[in-house]
């Protein structure tokens, strides 16, 4: 037998037990191994009945992910689980941790299923752009009914046991171990059978035959899950389960699945899935480097970012010491945390004690000083260097030793800010976005003093107040805002050339974007990338647009003014189309001398996401970012990127770099040097290369 999967006898009851760590992801050893150890079980004449569980910290997360992509080696899950619900002796699946896509299937080909109170399970293949492909489809709806199967696999979130047992899911909760619970369970059983099979459960299903919940899911999905292929072939697969045969409906369940397979999406999500999972692994600051302890911490600024900075900290329960300048900043920012807290508390998803005792962590104060203890501090001053290297010096003079001292800056050079404290080893980048007590992405950016203690500490605490950590290195922009810097000029020239921001926007959320690019700048303040685009002049680079510039003296701030690029009613955020803002396009064309012409969608999407992908590629070549999919998970978490589409740089090779070069070029040949072909995609282009295997050498 294998060794992933151990045959062993506990009293009158054989245990099977999974040992594949991490996860016990069903590996074709693992697959082979559970039909081993199910025969040895079978045959054992001293086991009245079987239990099957997984060793380590979880029961089983499913198929293994990584096999993926290629064809799947022999034995098939579904000859594996059919194996199990066809046994003759009975089946006790014993879960703790989670019980995971396949490893839910699994189970449910059990003749019963308990868990710990702790455990989860759930069906979140669609989350890979996938479906159950092993059953769970079909098996599911008859133990819980088509609605809410359909809510759990085209969600794919997770579901408590307590919960999971309350619809049926799992026949009983049990105290203390899993696998002793689960053998004292299977104790009482009658080996005589009959061992119940999902697959003949119909009362439930048959209920649902004909029912209105399949197209009411459908037309649901067509708003949540907009572009997305998986969810909807859940939902025909679901209904299958409800309107066939139990083996005709796991046929059409192969089917569907396997057209989701071959989608793009589900490489795209699955690429995701294991950048989310690369992010962490930093080559000279392995995961065992010792971080320092983050007990408290200070935030100094009480503006919007500081404000939600703050919270972050609270939320995981860090008191965290919030500093101002007046008393009247200080009691703004405050109110801001306030009415934040107090509108999550009415839509329901925090209580009012919850909300009083994370205020209580905040404490604000005027007084420097004050910040003498923490063990972090982040600066969330106005984005100017004169204003942050004094802030930092005067912290320097405060701040214990060892304290971690972070700057929220956006674009400015951190080594020019640790250069004005006596201790640039602790200074460190910690970017966060804005909202800052929503939006899941924090970029670490790495000094060239920071200490690699110092970065740990800043990734690990990042991960502990909920944020996506990627570590970035220190150039204009970091890795996000320097990619946005290109497409935003994009974005600008395809008005000047005859595009409005209307149909840019429209172009881009069309293709998946969550915002278009100039309600994006709306958002963010007309006023901010100004004050960005005149700095970068005076450093002689290259800054956007001359019509951000007009905007500006037309006091068009964006949304906090109620104009931007688009003016929006009291109240509201909806970006409405403004005549005056066409005249001062149309303007902007005649003093320059452009002849507007039809510009395509196609044309603005290419123009918009190859300017991320060049530029990606040169700060991925300079090694401001450690990976190409590191490039992906703060496209996808920071600026609204499509998962489906993976990422700005999955993307281009879903694309083929050699295509995109072209374009490229095509785009240098009419506007010149800013589309100067990145090195390193001339490269991979040439050698039939992707960023992906570009990664894997690293
Ligand atoms: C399916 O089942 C389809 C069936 C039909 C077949 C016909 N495979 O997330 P973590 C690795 S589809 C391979 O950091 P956590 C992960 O890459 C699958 N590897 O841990 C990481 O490796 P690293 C349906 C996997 O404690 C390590 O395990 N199932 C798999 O925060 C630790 O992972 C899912 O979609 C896997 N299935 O969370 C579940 N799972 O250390 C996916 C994990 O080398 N998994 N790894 O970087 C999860 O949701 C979470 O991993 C978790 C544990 C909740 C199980």
């Amino acid at each position: 037998m294998t060794q992933v999967v151990q045959y062993s006898r506990r009293g009158a009851v054989g245990v099977i037990l999974v040992e594949n760590p991490p996860v016990n992801a069903l590996s074709q050893a693992v697959r082979q191994g559970l039909l081993d150890a199910l025969r040895q079980g079978l045959e054992d004449d001293g086991a009245r009945a079987l239990v099957l569980a997984g060793g380590g910290r979880t029961f089983i997360a499913g198929a293994d992910i990584a096999e993926f992509g290629r064809p799947l080696a022999a034995p098939d899950l579904n000859d594996v689980i059919a194996a199990f619900e066809d046994a003759a002796k009975p089946v006790v699946a014993a879960i703790h941790g989670t019980a995971l896509g396949g490893g839910l299937e699994v189970a449910l080909g059990c003749h019963y299923r308990v868990a710990v109170a702790k455990a989860m399970v759930g069906l979140p293949e669609v989350k890979l752009g996938i479906l159950p492909g092993a059953g769970g489809t079909q098996r599911l709806p008859r133990l819980v009914g088509a609605h809410v199967a359909l809510t759990m696999i085209t969600s794919g979130e997770f579901v408590p046991a307590p919960k999971a047992h309350e619809l049926g899911i799992l026949d009983a909760i049990v105290e203390g171990d899993p696998v002793d619970g689960a053998v004292r369970f299977a104790e009482a059983l009658d080996p005589a059978g009959p061992h119940p099979r999902v697959r003949d459960r119909a009362e439930r299903i048959a209920a649902d035959r004909g029912s209105a919940v399949f197209d009411e899911k459908r037309r649901a999905l067509e708003k949540t899950a907009r572009g997305l292929f998986a969810p909807q072939r859940c939902v025909d697969a679901v209904q299958a389960a409800a309107e066939l045969p139990f083996e005709e409906g796991l046929k059409r369940e192969r089917e569907l699945f396997g057209q989701c397979m071959a989608h793009p999406q589900s490489k795209a999500l699955i690429h995701v899935f294991f950048a989310e999972r690369a992010i962490g692994k930093i080559p000279d600051v392995p995961a065992d480097t010792p971080a320092r302890p983050v007990a408290t911490a200070a935030v100094l600024g009480a503006g919007t970012m500081g404000g939600g900075i703050a919270m972050n900290f609270a939320n995981a329960g860090i008191p965290v010491t919030l500093l101002e300048t007046s008393q009247e900043a200080l009691d703004r920012g405050l109110a801001t945390i306030a009415r934040n807290y107090a509108g999550t508390v009415a839509k329901g998803r925090l209580t009012q004690a919850e909300m009083e005792r994370r205020l209580s962590l905040i404490t604000p104060t005027l007084d420097m000083a004050a910040l003498a203890e923490a063990d972090m501090v982040v600066e969330a001053v106005f984005e100017d260097m004169a204003v942050k290297q004094d802030v930092f010096r005067r912290l320097d003079a405060v701040a214990k030793p060892g304290a971690v001292l972070a700057t929220n800056t956006s674009t400015l050079d951190i080594d020019a800010i640790a250069a004005v404290t006596s201790r640039p080893a602790d200074v460190i980048g910690m970017h966060f976005f804005s909202p800052a007590n929503v939006m899941k992405l924090l970029e670490v950016v790495r000094g060239s003093a920071t200490a690699k203690d110092v970065i740990a500490t800043a990734m690990q605490t990042g991960r502990k107040i909920g944020k996506v950590s990627v570590l970035v290195g220190n150039c204009d922009g970091f890795v996000g805002n320097r990619m946005l810097m290109p497409y935003s000029r994009q974005a600008e020239l395809l008005v000047e050339e005859g595009a409005w921001p209307e149909q840019v926007d429209k172009a881009l959320q069309d293709w998946g974007m969550a915002m278009g690019p100039f309600a994006m700048g709306d958002l963010a303040g007309v006023d901010v990338t100004w004050r960005i685009r005149q700095r970068r002049l005076a450093e002689g680079k290259a800054a956007g647009s001359p019509l951000t510039d007009r905007l500006y003296l037309m006091e068009r701030y964006g949304q906090k003014t109620g104009a931007g690029w688009y003016r929006y009613e009291a109240g509201s955020r909806t970006p409405l189309p403004d005549d005056a803002v066409k005249r001062m396009i149309e303007n902007h064309r005649e003093t320059h001398q452009i002849r507007p012409r039809a510009i395509s969608d196609e044309e603005i999407v290419k123009r918009m996401i190859y300017a991320l992908v060049n530029e990606g590629a040169k700060a991925l070549e300079e090694g401001m970012a450690l990976r190409a999919s590191d490039i992906d998970v703060i496209y996808l978490y920071g600026y609204g990127f499509p998962a489906w589409r993976g990422g700005p740089m999955h993307y281009a090779d879903s694309v083929g770099l050699p295509a995109v070069l072209a374009d490229i070029r095509a785009f240098q040949q009419h506007s010149g040097a800013e589309w100067t072909p990145a090195p390193l995609l001339e490269r991979l282009a040439a050698e039939g290369g992707s960023f992906a295997a570009h990664d894997r050498r690293r």
